[in-house]
């Protein structure tokens, strides 16, 4: 007993709320656990933020450690138990934004009782036990010296900075791009998350506070000069009028595969013979940022740059859009749809799509499926097609859709059996499978076609298809030059390889063929509203109908490269566009301030959250501002 008494108690405390936290974790939240490395990150999560909350209590005279240990076992288990409740309605975690939305806290208002169980006393177990050893003296509370203080911060410290390198190690950026809010959860736990979501809240906040309206006048004129088409619209306008949209993003899908062979055999036969059939953009590139999928989902809908240090689709949820959604509804009282057979919190995808103007998502959960039916991150296309066919007859026409498919996703892993092209042969395992689920996904797409007829949807629809980014990173240089039969893959190849097919398949339409306007993502919103015959006149979009004559031109990515029409910048030289030979970096001066301008004006647009000032009807700023 003796010994015991010198165990000081916000040691005990910090263990005891860890185990609590652990088994929380891993038996209360239903979160995906899928390997023993994540299983292990979730335990040095539990005790690491747990000693480093505690820890502080070496600094604070008895008195005052018990009432901050007390408090801090309360406000932990106050907090676990909130998240607990709102998991359970939600299968998502609280965070700022939510605590503000009324109609959240409104749904959980009705269901209270029923969120909790009564294993949920448990979660107050430790602050029970707490309180015991208090009352009873158990441990020991007393003025620490300043060489013990340094010793359990450094531990402290430590075991905090571990936390975080696995972190790092099990999901590279992961403070920067969000993901999911169960990824931050599994691998920094609650506190940190909450802290994490605080800072990111305030910050977005707060640059939004500060905003007026009066920089949109200078970027509804820079659009006007520079962006908005001066010819009349080009011969498709109004085609897709009174049929339905069917957008198709297609994962990782790259040009280069494009008529391409592997072992003599065509490796996405499918797109191959359909893009005869249709309009293929052949020098078409993705701009997506960090946020990868869902920036180019925000490219889509709205032409405007994802950010340069984080998902706008994270970050950047609660700003008023003027999407390609938003509008159709609007003009056309067309309702849009997404198909994605994965959590709907994944991007944070559930909260986007209501400010993009979404009417449904059908996630993960209008999906029937088992273990057996996944490939990679999840439900396979073959399947994901199918069941999507079938969400979609019940629709009323003519809609706009969006599916996004999953098992051409990093890092590409295809079971044998299911395999109908040869791996490549390299040091790139990466490489080497991509083609093999670049294979797969094509095939789906051709049943998805066969299936749109059988039901008789294809007529009536236009279908579009569209690489969302790069599947092959830098990092598989060597193995791509191999591929590509090339000595190396230079700074200016790897430009060209960001290019991703973009299909629009028009059934029934004679005039087809391949066009080589340079073209990127940012111009799909202003192609799709002139195809659907809606003016724009007062919109502000930085991209051009793809059908266009009268174009901007060059592609900003968002990691300073640009392509333009005659240049290229890249890793800090300029290329001869037609040629790749490093010329004079002067060339690309001209091209490169415009596209500084032209995003350091997308990214006012979003961090001022300045749509809620302008009026698009009448093309300038509202008369009465909202805040
Ligand atoms: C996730 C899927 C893939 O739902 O869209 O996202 P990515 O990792 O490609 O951004
Ligand atoms: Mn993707």
């Amino acid at each position: 007993m003796h010994r015991v008494k010198q165990i000081p108690l916000f040691i005990i405390a910090a263990i005891l709320v860890g185990i609590k936290t652990y088994i929380v974790y891993r038996f209360y939240f239903d979160l995906s656990i899928e390997s023993a490395f994540q299983e292990i990150i979730l335990v040095v999560n539990a005790f690491a933020i747990s000693m480093f909350i505690f820890s502080i209590a070496v600094w604070l005279k008895p008195k005052s450690q018990k009432r901050f240990i007390i408090t801090t076992s309360i406000v932990l288990s106050v907090i676990i138990m909130a998240n607990l409740m709102y998991y359970r309605n939600f299968t998502d975690f609280v965070t700022v934004p939510t605590l503000f939305q009324v109609n959240n806290a409104g749904d959980l208002g009705t269901s209270v009782v029923s969120l909790v169980y009564f294993s949920d006393l448990l979660l107050f177990l430790d602050v029970a036990l707490i309180m015991t050893f208090m009352k009873l003296n158990t441990f020991k509370l007393e003025q620490f010296s300043s060489v013990f203080r340094r010793r359990i911060i450094s531990v402290a410290m430590t075991a905090v900075v571990i936390n975080l390198i696995l972190a790092e190690i099990e999901r590279p950026m992961l403070f920067q791009r969000g993901f999911d809010r169960e990824y931050l959860v599994k691998n920094v736990g609650l506190p940190v998350f909450h802290g994490y979501d605080i800072v990111m809240t305030t910050s977005t906040q707060s640059k939004r506070l500060f905003a007026d309206g009066s920089g949109i006048d200078e970027i509804d004129e820079y659009v006007n000069e520079n962006v908005r088409e001066k010819e009349a619209p080009v011969d498709l306008t109004g085609i897709a009028e009174d049929r339905n949209i069917i957008y198709i993003a297609v994962e990782s899908m790259q040009t280069f595969l494009v008529d391409e062979t592997l072992h003599g055999e065509e490796i996405i036969p499918f797109i191959n013979e359909f893009k005869e059939d249709s309009y293929y953009f052949d020098n078409f590139y993705h701009q997506t940022g960090l946020g990868k999928t869902s920036d180019h989902e925000f490219l889509l809908d709205n032409s405007l740059y994802p950010l340069p240090n984080s998902a706008a689709f994270f970050t950047h949820a609660q700003n008023e859009y003027n999407s390609l959604p938003k509008i159709i509804k609007e003009e056309l009282d067309y309702n849009s749809y997404v198909f994605h057979a994965n959590n709907e919190s994944f991007w944070n995808r559930n909260v986007m799509y209501d400010s993009l103007g979404y009417e449904e998502f059908f996630d993960v959960e209008s999906y029937e499926f088992d273990e057996s039916d996944e490939i990679g991150w999840g439900l396979n296309d073959k399947d994901f097609v199918d069941q999507t066919v079938d969400l979609i007859k019940d629709l009323d026409e003519p809609f706009y859709s969006k599916m996004i498919t999953l098992t051409h996703h990093f890092p590409f892993e295809m079971p044998e059996e299911e395999a109908t092209i040869d791996q490549f042969d390299s040091d790139s395992v990466t490489l080497n499978q991509y083609f093999q689920t670049a294979r797969y996904t094509d095939e789906a797409l051709e049943q998805f076609i066969d299936q749109l007829k059988e039901e008789g949807i294809y007529e009536d629809s236009i279908i579009i298809m569209m690489g969302d980014h790069y599947g092959i990173s830098s990092y598989h240089n060597d193995a791509m030059a191999q591929f590509l039969g090339e000595d190396e893959i230079t700074p200016y190849d790897e430009v060209k390889l960001q290019r991703v097919p973009m299909i629009v398949h028009i059934p029934g339409h004679e005039d087809t063929g391949t066009i080589s306007t340079l073209s990127g993502q940012i111009d799909y919103k202003p192609t799709m509203l002139n195809m659907l015959g809606i003016e724009n006149q007062n919109d502000i979009m930085f991209g051009n109908d793809l059908f266009s004559q009268d174009r901007k031109d060059f592609i900003a990515f968002r990691d300073g490269r640009i392509v333009g029409e005659d240049y290229i910048y890249a890793s800090g030289n300029c290329y001869e566009n037609s040629s790749g030979e490093i010329i004079e970096e002067a060339h690309c001066d001209t091209m490169r301030e415009q596209a500084e301008q032209e995003l350091n004006y997308s990214d006012e647009i979003i961090y001022g959250d300045l749509f809620r000032f302008y009026d698009f009807e009448q093309g300038e700023i509202a008369d009465e501002n909202e805040s």
